[in-house]
């Protein structure tokens, strides 16, 4: 995929036309090009673009808005073909995976619980704003090896470091893995909560799931 076509999908995100990045999104399936290198290349450095001119005033809240969504009008039509390229694996764990409660991002979320599906993982995606009882009981209920919390806010962080300590109350830390993952998330944030895995991205987020699994 050529540096112009990347910078164009990045574009629709940064201009928040949806509809724009849906066909560019259609163009990369149709032309049998890589879905997920036209998301981390193309589309989410524009997303990226916006999060920084957010952060120091420069775009507001609704750009933001409009960004989101038009990153997830290309999403929808580059999941499915990320999911269909890695579905026939075996299964090589369950995984519960969610965004914590008090925060709503799901698109980085999506996009590893979409990797560790495409990658031979059963995945259970709770959504956002998942209250910490729903993550141990849906756990408990599908017998999961691992579960995936993402929070992109330094204010939801510290559910990581909550949930953890759920199920260690619930005696379910040592059969259930968890891994954390989330832009402001980093190793050392894993490390001081107990965290068994850590990811900065979906593709790493696969790896670190595998190596979990011992796989
Ligand atoms: Co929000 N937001 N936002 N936002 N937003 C950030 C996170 C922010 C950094 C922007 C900024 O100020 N520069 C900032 C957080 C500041 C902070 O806490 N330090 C922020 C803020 C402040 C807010 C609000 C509070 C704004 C307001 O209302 N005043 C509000 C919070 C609402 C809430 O959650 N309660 C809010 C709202 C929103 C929108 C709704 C407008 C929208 C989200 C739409 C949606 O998700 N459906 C939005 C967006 C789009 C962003 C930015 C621009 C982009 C996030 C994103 O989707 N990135 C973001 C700035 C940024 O991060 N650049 C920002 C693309 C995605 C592919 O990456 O989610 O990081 P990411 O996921 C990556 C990795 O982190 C990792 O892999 C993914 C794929 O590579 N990963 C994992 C993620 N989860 C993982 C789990 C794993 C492993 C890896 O294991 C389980």
């Amino acid at each position: 995929m050529s540096e112009e076509l990347f910078q164009t999908m990045a574009q629709s995100v940064i201009d928040g036309e949806d509809e724009e990045a849906e066909a560019l999104a259609r163009q990369v399936i149709e032309q049998g090009l890589d879905p997920l290198e036209a998301i981390n290349k193309g589309f989410v450095t524009g997303l990226d673009e916006v999060g920084e001119e957010y952060g120091c005033g420069e775009m507001f809240l609704p750009d933001l808005v409009l960004a989101a969504e038009a990153m997830k009008a290309a999403m929808a039509v580059l999941e499915p073909e990320l999911a269909r390229r890695g579905a026939s694996r075996q299964i090589l764990g369950t995984v519960v995976i969610g965004t914590v409660e008090g925060d709503i991002h799901d698109i980085g979320k999506t996009l590893v619980a979409t990797m560790l599906s495409a990658s031979g993982f059963k995945v259970h995606d709770l959504g956002v704003d998942v209250p910490l009882p729903t993550f141990v009981e849906k756990a408990s209920e599908v017998q999961a090896d691992l579960i995936g919390l993402s929070a992109l806010l330094t204010t939801t962080m510290v559910k990581q470091k909550l949930l953890i300590e759920s199920l260690e109350e619930a005696g379910l830390r040592p059969k259930i893995k968890v891994m954390v993952g989330g832009a402001p998330v980093t190793r050392s944030w894993a490390d001081e909560i107990g965290a068994d895995g850590f990811s900065e991205d979906a593709i790493g987020a696969v790896g670190v799931a595998r190596q979990l699994m011992g796989a």
